[in-house]
């Protein structure tokens, strides 16, 4: 059934020249400006009809790939009842993220953030047998996080729209199908949206060992930060692994030279005239046994916290006072002449060194040459450093690239945790009661609205992709007198009928307007009918993405629009459709 062609003269998309000085980036400022979406309260937000518009087809995307590997669609409530959070024993693990409230009978509910406990106490007494196992259920539905700082839009705000799904199994395979399943999905997802994105596994070993993986929209607004390769290989920076080379300075023997008033790697690398990575970084911090434990890294990387814990049991940093009651140095830190039962572990990365620049344990005094084995040992070997662009890739060992990234979806192996705590079991073949195996998948749709806007904007606004635009072509009238608004009309109901969505910019306005607004909305094709162009039968067509125009015989257009439509081999994201009509 064709679209009716939509009139910017009747259409409420109130665009702005300027954006609003609490916007930061690019989404933001874009969808405000665009007319798209509107703030009612701090992180809160209204969709006005476009933007409402590329929200829909986000969902839609979304539905598809679920339908298509056999998830059953619900909806459950966003008021949950505070006792499914006793019984799970999350209603005391979340502070005031947690969106509560008493109703009239003053019982406790929250407006739920996920919906783990729900979905969980909802089959429990119903999905009872191993024979109805593996079942995936999802919904589209709004979802409350009552963040400190709401911020960047969508990509942070109170209320937004989740696609969550939650799977129940009866062995660990099948919940790695559906978790491979699902992951396949999210990456077609995230393609027929248009981003740029790399699926990034979290440090299986980190603790609790979790299984997950973020699906992370590459831009640079993004709050994760990332290393990626040209190989495929991507990693979240709090938890990848580090493999970098510290060079060598000097190995002739032990040096122990005066450095006053040089406290920092900085300060020691410029004094010495070497680089970063030819010195060697001290922390020293307590285990959970309450131990001297001795860390050393590259003095060109970071300490990672996380693989620092997993390494010593535990890694709490000495404050002064502590370091000052083991005669250590926080300036001039290092491994020769540390107290007794110091317990030294070192990035794997400085085994390949066989002398270090390092502290001498001694205000104002450093070390040069100092010999792993001769002037000091190393206990433990470990990665413990915070992995960067330019260390190399762990799988094909190409330089890493860096960059941000927008988790816009994350798959999760849940196990029992919930299944357990609420009694949720079937019965096994061998008739013995189980907990459920579950996973969990989330897509953040309003959030992938904004991530689509950060890769596919510039200064004059937003350049949808053609497979969630708010519409797929604008014709502007350059004149609303003589025949150009006649053929205007013709040929958007023309391409209407040809099952394209149509908006015609039939306002009483200047062309400057018609083409800042067309190229503000993002409509990914501007059809022009000028008077001049009529003359000599001729129409100019302009894809916003890449700002190509060009002239184009009227008689022959609408058919070379549906050749386009016919012949595009589409993205996913639906460029080809009509990319197309340019490269012929
Ligand atoms: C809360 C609050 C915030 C939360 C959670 C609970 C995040 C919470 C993790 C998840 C895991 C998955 C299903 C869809 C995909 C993500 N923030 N998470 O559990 F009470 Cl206030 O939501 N849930």
């Amino acid at each position: 059934m064709t679209s009716p062609v939509l009139r910017m003269s009747k259409l409420y998309a109130p665009t702005l020249k300027e954006s609003p000085n609490d916007a930061e980036i690019a989404s933001h400022k874009l969808l405000l400006r665009a007319g798209m979406m509107r703030k009612t309260a701090s992180g809160v937000y209204t969709f006005l009809p476009l933007g409402y518009k590329v929200l829909a087809k986000v969902e839609s995307i979304v539905r598809e790939e679920m339908d298509a590997i056999g998830a059953q669609e619900i909806m459950m409530p966003a008021l949950q009842p505070a006792e499914l959070w006793h019984e799970s024993g999350r209603w005391n693990d979340y502070g005031p993220e947690l969106m509560r409230l008493s109703d009239r009978h003053d019982h406790d509910f929250c407006l739920g953030p996920t919906h783990e406990e729900l979905i969980t106490s909802l089959v429990r007494n119903e999905l009872r047998s191993y024979k109805q196992l593996p079942l995936s259920l999802y919904q589209i539905q709004v979802k409350f996080r009552d963040e400190i700082r709401p911020r960047f839009g969508l990509l942070r705000s109170r209320e937004f729209i989740m696609k969550d799904a939650y799977s129940f199994h009866a062995t660990q395979e099948s919940l790695q199908e559906t978790y491979d399943d699902m992951s396949r999905a999210y990456g077609n997802i995230c393609e027929r949206c248009g981003l740029d994105y790399r699926p990034v596994e979290a440090d299986s070993g980190q603790i609790g060992g979790k299984v997950t993986t973020e699906f992370m929209a590459l831009a640079p607004a993004g709050e994760a930060e990332l290393v990626h390769c040209s190989c495929g290989y991507a990693a979240n920076t709090e938890a990848g692994e580090c493999i970098c080379h510290p060079t060598l300075y000097k190995n002739d023997g032990l040096e122990k030279i005066a450095t006053p008033g040089i406290h920092t790697i900085e300060e020691l690398a410029e004094f010495l005239g070497i680089p970063e990575s030819s010195t060697v970084k001290a922390l020293s911090g307590k285990n959970d046994e309450g131990k001297l434990i001795v860390m050393f890294v590259p003095g060109d990387h970071e300490l990672n916290e996380i693989k620092a814990a997993r390494a010593a049991g535990g890694f709490e940093l000495l404050t002064d006072d502590e370091m000052e009651g083991y005669g250590l140095h926080k300036g001039s830190m290092g491994p020769v002449g540390l107290p007794e039962g110091a317990h030294v572990i070192a990035d794997r990365s400085l085994e390949s060194v066989p002398a270090w620049v390092v502290g001498a344990n001694e205000e104002g005094y450093h070390y040069v040459g100092a010999a792993i084995g001769r002037d000091f040992t190393v206990d433990e070997w470990a990665d413990l450093s915070v992995v960067k662009p330019g260390d190399s890739c762990p799988v094909c060992g190409l330089p890493l690239q860096g960059a941000r990234g927008i988790e816009v979806s994350q798959v999760f192996q849940l196990g029992t945790k919930y299944s357990e705590s609420m009694g949720a079991t079937f019965m096994d073949e061998d008739g013995k009661e189980k907990p459920f195996i579950m996973g969990c998948y989330g897509v953040g749709v309003s959030r992938t609205v904004a991530a689509i806007v950060e890769q596919h904007s510039d200064d004059a606004g937003i350049a949808w992709p053609m497979s969630v635009a708010p519409a797929h072509v604008c014709v502007i009238p350059l004149a609303l007198n003589g025949d150009v608004l006649p053929v205007a009309e013709k040929i958007a109901a023309q391409l209407a009928d040809l099952g394209f969505e149509v908006v015609i910019d039939d306002r009483k306005e200047r062309p400057g307007v018609k083409f800042a607004d067309a190229d503000l909305i993002g409509w990914p094709v501007q059809v022009i009918i000028g008077q001049r162009g009529l003359d000599n039968g001729t129409i100019e067509v302009k894809l916003r993405r890449t700002g190509d125009k060009r002239d184009v015989p009227m008689a022959t257009f609408v058919e070379m629009m549906s050749f386009a439509r016919r012949q595009a081999k589409a993205s996913k994201a639906g460029y080809g459709t009509f990319d197309i009509l340019f490269d012929r």
